[in-house]
């Protein structure tokens, strides 16, 4: 009977040099947020981390500041025309801040923020009120 020579058994495929699959964190990312779900292909060594593309805007609370020369009557109207405020809203807010010395008029995107903040000073300016706005981040 003839033998066929025992051929050497071929080595497993060597992982030497290529990428290895990693350990993909838990379920939450640093903020708390649940990602979109992860996949690691170990035939490959590929993987692959999904998360959904949806950023949330970073948001800025406008601030107004009191002072003792704006007129309560001005900064209702500021509050009214430019945060769109209800008369009564508008009042209400006014008062926190005079009793305060500040207070939020609402949370916005950064450019309709500093949009709104640019306003407020303009017509505080023009009308020579030393009233002040200012923004800060949420
Ligand atoms: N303190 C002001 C006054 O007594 C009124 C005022 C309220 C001014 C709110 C500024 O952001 C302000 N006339």
């Amino acid at each position: 009977m003839t033998m066929t020579p025992n051929l050497p058994l071929s080595p497993l495929p060597s992982r030497a040099g290529r990428a290895r699959p990693i350990a993909v964190g838990g379920p939450e990312d640093d903020d708390g947020r649940r990602r979109g779900g992860d996949d690691a292909n170990f035939e490959t060594g590929t993987v692959t981390k999904t998360r959904p593309k949806t950023k949330r805007p970073n948001l800025y609370r406008v601030l107004l500041l009191n002072d003792d020369y704006t007129p309560m009557e001005f900064v209702v109207l500021v509050l009214q025309d430019v945060f769109n405020k209800s008369r009564e809203d508008a009042m209400q807010i006014m008062l926190h801040v005079h009793q305060k010395g500040v207070g939020e008029c609402g949370v916005y995107p950064y450019e309709v923020a500093e949009t709104k903040v640019t306003r407020v000073m303009d017509t505080a300016r023009k009308n020579q009120h030393p009233l002040q706005c200012v923004m800060e981040k949420q």
